[in-house]
């Protein structure tokens, strides 16, 4: 249980908003009566969770506390990728069942967030489990004449874009930039018999080997970008108030997830699109596809105190590229023992202000970098402190708790 601090504070979350370009208060106000709702774009279960996935988790974990402690109820869903080329061609080269392979991984991949005290989503969707969601929001394309089917060996769906005048409003990409990094990402830009070579892939048809559903679309397998919306869509409504995930996905995944979005019900599909920075190792982004990885897995395996690894992730700054060494770890594991030593010790400093100073910090663009200076601040004047003060131990225990995930007392 996250302790709900008293008196509940007003005020509301800002935020970075890619579309606007801009930090914007994201969430409804308190007194709105409706909950604030997220999707975060959630993991391809082939591989193990490394430390830019829990960056990433961990920035919408903390979205989720600030949220919560402003007093509004969060209504936050996770996909689960479990149908997707990267993972189905890692089953194939390694000869398990995919079915094997994701349950396994998105198994671990709970513990690892666990162990992280990343507070769960109210559901975790997989792709594998919406299929029909998915077929409904496909045909009332299909019925507005959003999609059409190409005429090749596969006469696959594709999302038409020529009938988008808002494309390129989430990502604000220039047409070339967009062909390039649609390329890099999944997309097939010469794919013959599409009409505009940023068209998505929506529906592939069956083929041999490949995991199938029956839809009126034919027999297959839904796209990526169209996975993610109709699950947002049909889990919390027409309109989110954040879609997140890592800065990788602005575009072309967030940019068609706002295009399709916006295509089957005429309204915003999100108020703000959130994004995560990327977390490198040795000089290149942190990926599965490069195996460049630091495992949550294995530091926790080798004792790591997982609370630990959090702080190393609290450390940076959302919108901040950085990149992980052993040195960040072991300043986090100082930083965890003094917090740790002044929670627990026998004089203690007023917290009050320390805590009205990282709820600020929190909901002005999400400074948790900034936030735990005030926590060591707090500490070393307990360190010096000659007396007790009363109730502040339990106090900033209680805040760390709540609005960093960190267990001190
Ligand atoms: N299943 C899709 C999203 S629908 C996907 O991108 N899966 S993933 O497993 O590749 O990544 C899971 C999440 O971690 C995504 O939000 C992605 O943006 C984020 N992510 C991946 N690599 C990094 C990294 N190096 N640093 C920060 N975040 C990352
Ligand atoms: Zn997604």
């Amino acid at each position: 249980m996250v302790p709900r601090l008293v008196p509940a504070p007003s005020g509301h979350l800002h935020l970075f908003d890619t579309a606007a370009d801009g930090v914007v208060p994201v969430g409804p106000s308190v007194g709105e009566g409706r909950p604030a709702t997220m999707y975060v774009c959630g993991i391809t279960p082939y591989d193990a969770t490394h430390m830019g996935h829990a960056f990433t988790y961990l920035t919408f974990d903390e979205v989720n506390r600030v949220w919560r402690d402003l007093g509004l109820d969060v209504s936050y869903v996770q996909n689960v990728t479990d149908v997707d080329d990267p993972l189905l061609e890692r089953a194939a080269a390694t000869v398990v069942d995919w079915r094997d392979l994701a349950e396994s991984e998105v198994s671990q991949f709970a513990t690892d967030m666990q162990a992280l005290r990343i507070i769960s989503p109210d559901s975790y969707v997989s792709v594998s489990e919406s299929m029909p969601v998915i077929e409904e929001f496909l045909t009332g394309l299909a019925d507005a004449g959003r999609i059409y089917q190409i005429e090749a060996d596969h006469e696959d769906w594709y999302f038409s874009f020529d009938d988008s005048p808002d494309f390129g409003q989430e990502s604000h990409l220039d047409p070339t930039s967009m062909l390039a990094i649609f390329a890099e990402r999944g997309g097939d830009p010469d794919r013959e018999g599409k009409r505009h070579p940023l068209d998505a892939l929506v529906w592939r048809q069956s083929r041999p080997g490949e995991p199938r559903w029956r839809s009126r679309l034919g027999t297959g397998r839904p796209g990526w970008h169209v996975q993610c919306t109709a699950i947002a869509q049909h889990a919390l409504g027409a309109t989110i108030d954040v879609q997140g995930g890592g800065s990788d996905l602005i575009f072309p995944h967030h940019e068609m997830c706002a295009a399709q979005g916006r295509a089957a019900t005429g309204a915003p599909f999100a108020r703000a699109f959130v994004h995560s920075a990327m977390v490198g190792l040795d000089g290149e982004k942190m990926s599965k596809s490069k195996g460049n990885l630091v495992k949550v897995r294995d530091l926790t395996a080798a004792g790591v105190d997982p609370l630990a690894i959090r702080l190393v992730l609290l450390a940076h700054h959302y919108r901040s590229d950085w990149e992980w060494t052993d040195l960040l770890l072991a300043q986090a594991q100082h930083r965890l023992a003094a917090w740790r030593s002044a929670a627990q010790g026998v004089t203690s400093a007023d917290a009050t202000q320390a805590i009205e100073g990282m709820r600020a910090f929190l909901r002005q663009d999400l400074r948790t970098d900034r936030a735990l200076t005030l926590v060591d601040s707090w500490a070393q004047a307990c360190e010096l402190a000659t007396t007790d003060h009363p109730g502040a131990r339990r106090q900033m225990a209680d805040a760390v708790d709540a609005l960093l995930g960190v267990t001190i007392a």
